[in-house]
């Protein structure tokens, strides 16, 4: 029954069929797959969501899931766990490298123990998986949003809230994050190209760290009383940002676009503190995450990159039905 649901769902073809039938041979001699997923942090509303989805994934294909995680988002924090999930053994594994450079030798210890791997929202390298090239290619695959795309999206929606002119900047982690790096850099190249009245300050890294996130919107806002609108990049970013807004008594007259959903940003677009959150899709990273992994476990070709999109959140559809599903879970 169970086989025949998956391949029914799933509508795969002959190669895919026979994989899978092999997995129903495997599972039912006693093997199931062991699937470990690291997220960049174990209490982010982001990766929470993300988790949600796998375990949904896991459920459907009957994967056993390990979700084991650093409690901050930072390569310093995020290798020893890496390590010990390594060192389970695990049949593949899911992860969102907290840095593009810091996590290649880290990854490549589990690929050299033969552990497949997939990444999943950030990347290690440029990103660029199984190409023959570099140093960082050997992830199996990158699940993800397009960041650059949003960080364009972000800046249309901050252009058009502030009029077409004036100052803003971008609210950012730290250097070195793929998402975030790129989303940054997608907002500035839109502003450059479409919106010559815009002035972009310098970008304000808060290293996760939504109070100082919060404190360095209040510094900028001291030295420019005419600060048109920020760009939050992350969830702690927007966050605080929005609340050093707020402190420095600016709520409604600087516009801030955030990047993620949790309910507090969702709150904060009801009292008009943030105008737009763009919404990635956690979960479906998660899921496909989970299923990709089953599919390379069961034979099965996977793409080397798979995107996910975005929903746009703003005042006008934050109470539509059809929003609730990308509001993230906490
Ligand atoms: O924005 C997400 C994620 O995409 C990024 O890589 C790190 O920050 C978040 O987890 C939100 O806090």
């Amino acid at each position: 029954m169970e086989r025949r649901s998956v391949l029914g769902g799933v509508g795969l073809g002959v190669v895919g069929a026979a994989s899978l039938l092999a997995a129903g041979k495997a599972r039912a001699a006693g093997q199931s797959f062991t699937v470990a997923l690291v997220p960049g942090l174990t209490t982010d509303a982001f990766y929470i969501t993300m988790h949600r989805g796998a375990q949904a994934a896991a459920k459907a294909l009957g994967v056993n899931l390990v979700f084991q995680g650093a409690p901050a988002f930072n390569p310093v924090q995020q290798v020893p766990v890496l390590d010990a999930v390594i060192a389970r053994k695990p049949d593949a594994l899911l992860i969102a490298p907290t840095d593009k450079v810091q996590l290649i030798a880290p990854l490549r210890s589990a690929f050299n123990a033969g552990i497949p791997v997939i990444t999943v929202d950030t990347y290690i390298g440029n990103g660029e998986y199984q190409t023959g090239s570099g140093n960082a290619d050997f992830p199996l695959s990158y699940i993800a949003s397009n960041n650059t795309l949003g960080g364009q999206m972000a800046a249309r929606a901050l252009a058009k809230a502030i009029g077409g002119k004036g100052k803003v900047y971008v609210a950012n982690v730290t250097p070195g994050v793929s998402t975030t790096d790129e989303r940054e850099q997608g907002f500035i190249a839109e502003m450059k190209k479409d919106y010559p009245n815009v002035t972009v300050l310098n970008t304000q890294f808060n290293d996760d760290d939504a109070n100082k996130a919060a404190s360095q919107a209040q510094s900028v806002l001291a030295r420019n009383r005419d600060l048109a609108g920020i760009f939050g990049a992350n969830l702690f970013s927007a966050l605080g940002a929005a609340n050093g807004v707020q402190q420095s008594g600016d709520a409604g007259k600087v516009k801030v676009v955030a990047f993620d959903a949790p309910q507090s940003i969702v709150g904060n677009i009801k009292s008009g503190l943030i105008d737009i959150a763009i919404a990635q899709h956690p979960a479906t990273i998660g899921w496909y995450g989970v299923a990709s992994a089953y599919a390379h476990l069961t034979g099965v070709a996977i793409p080397p990159k798979i995107a996910t999109g975005f929903t746009v959140i703003d005042k006008a559809n934050v109470d539509e039905p059809g929003i609730q599903k990308f509001i993230y879970s906490s």
